[in-house]
């Protein structure tokens, strides 16, 4: 990628709702994602490889659980900031964002929120730090969008479960010294469970050929008679909501992340437009190219309005599940659909890696998809208002 020129936008002035915390770590994100992340990402992706020097960087950040309170190893902000940290992330790459939203409301979160004090002093810190990464294991080969069929099964033998099956489309699976693995019991139960490398019979192979989310890295985990001792097992919850509660968290991330993708593409074509002539006069000029930034613009400002509300809910504890699936919806589409009329705006070049469109555009297809697919998600907010479900 040519040398990274990104202006933030904030066309409301959304900024002024911010406290001075909300600033600092604002600067602090972007300033690390244009000193360390821009220089090499094209390359990383282009050799589909996760630069493993970000973990330091991110955990110096403070982007391995924010919301963790300090006592843990967490930085105990709110959830603006949480969200603040997602979008200037992603504003990098949606990968790199996958990497920090899965140590920290996937694996960081439900040790947090479903853990024993003693998982908790012994886990959470290290996690914080980035000397522990850690990866979340809900979908399986068979069971996507339906999780509750999952087939992945622990038997109880006294002083320890024995764990069998497989998961499938797991980020940071290749690296991750932990998975939060989640399985059914005998009675059919969904179990939480930490699964660390080197179990004997715990196995991590990475998914290759990907065209999406190519700077982070991708596996399964298989589970072959693996010893889990009791004390692995999360003790505070029991049933789907356990995976589910840790998805409100995570959704709720990627709906401020996806905005910051968002606006990569559209500042790119923003100053493309207004440098590059044609027919004797810059493409801006032109009246088909003004409603696409236009549009663009609103979309963005929108959503930027929706992640703010949601983030004050959240702040209170009032943010509904099926709130946080319209947000993670709209705005995964809003960025999806930008990053397209980018490309168009940026003509030919912008299917090359000089510009960040295509690359955004090409994670957005994942992103669209994990953490609950765009129809899964609307699905859901019809539920919430008609009050009919579409799933049984
Ligand atoms: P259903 O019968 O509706 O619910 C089962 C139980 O769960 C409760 N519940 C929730 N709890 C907390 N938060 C939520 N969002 C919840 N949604 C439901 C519910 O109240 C019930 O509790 P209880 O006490 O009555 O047992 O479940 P269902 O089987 O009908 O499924 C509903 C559905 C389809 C909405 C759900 O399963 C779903 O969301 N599917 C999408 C799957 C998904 O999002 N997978 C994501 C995998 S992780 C991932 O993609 C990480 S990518 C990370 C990255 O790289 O950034
Ligand atoms: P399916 O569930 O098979 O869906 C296929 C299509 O059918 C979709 O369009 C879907 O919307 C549609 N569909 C399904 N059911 C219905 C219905 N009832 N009504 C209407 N349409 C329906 N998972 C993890 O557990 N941990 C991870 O870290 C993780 N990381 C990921 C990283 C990447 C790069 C990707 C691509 C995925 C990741 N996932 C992860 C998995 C992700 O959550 C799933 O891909 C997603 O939930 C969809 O499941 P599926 O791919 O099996 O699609």
């Amino acid at each position: 990628m040519s040398k990274d020129r990104y202006q933030y936008h904030d066309y409301y002035l959304m900024d002024e709702l911010l406290t001075d915390e909300h600033r600092l770590v604002q600067s602090s994100v972007r300033d690390w994602v244009k000193k360390e992340v821009s220089p090499i990402v094209e390359e990383a992706c282009q050799k589909a490889e996760f630069p493993k020097q970000w973990i330091k960087g991110l955990a110096e950040i403070g982007a391995f659980g924010p919301y963790i309170p300090a006592e843990y190893g967490g930085g105990g902000m709110d959830q603006i900031a949480y969200g603040i940290i997602m979008q200037e992330l992603e504003r990098g790459d949606s990968g790199l964002r996958s990497t920090a939203s899965v140590q920290s409301s996937l694996v960081m979160y439900p040790i947090y929120t479903y853990g024993s004090e003693e998982q908790r002093k012994k886990y959470l810190p290290k996690l914080a730090s980035g000397e522990m990464m850690g990866c979340f294991g809900l979908t399986e080969p068979d069971h996507g969008s339906n999780p509750n069929g999952m087939i992945s099964n622990i038997k109880d033998k006294g002083d320890h479960f024995v764990l069998n099956g497989a998961k499938m489309w797991i980020s940071n699976a290749p690296f991750a010294d932990i998975a939060v693995v989640w399985a059914k019991d005998e009675a059919g139960i969904v179990r939480g469970m930490i699964v660390e490398r080197g179990m004997k019979g715990f196995t991590t192979p990475e998914t290759h050929g990907k065209w999406s989310l190519r700077a982070s890295a991708t596996g399964e985990l298989v589970f072959d008679n693996v010893i889990i001792p009791k004390e692995n097992i999360l003790p505070n919850v029991k049933g789907l909501k356990g995976p589910l509660g840790c998805l409100n968290s995570a959704r709720y991330g990627i709906s401020w992340g996806a905005i910051g993708a968002a606006l990569d593409c559209y500042d790119s074509a923003l100053r493309y437009s207004q440098e590059r002539i044609q027919f004797g006069r810059p493409i801006g000029g032109f009246q088909l190219t003004q409603k696409k930034l236009a549009e663009m613009i609103t979309e963005i400002t929108k959503a930027q309005m929706l992640t703010w509300r949601l983030g004050v809910l959240k702040n209170e504890n009032r943010a509904t599940p099926a709130q946080i699936s319209m947000a993670k919806r709209n705005n995964v589409n809003m960025a999806l659909q930008i990053a397209r009329e980018a490309r168009q705006i940026h003509g030919g070049m912008g299917i090359t890696g000089e510009y960040p469109i295509m690359r955004h555009m090409m994670n957005l297809e994942s992103v669209i998809t994990y953490e609950g697919t765009h129809d899964i998600h609307l699905l859901i907010t019809g539920m919430d208002v008609t009050g009919f479900n579409a799933f049984e």
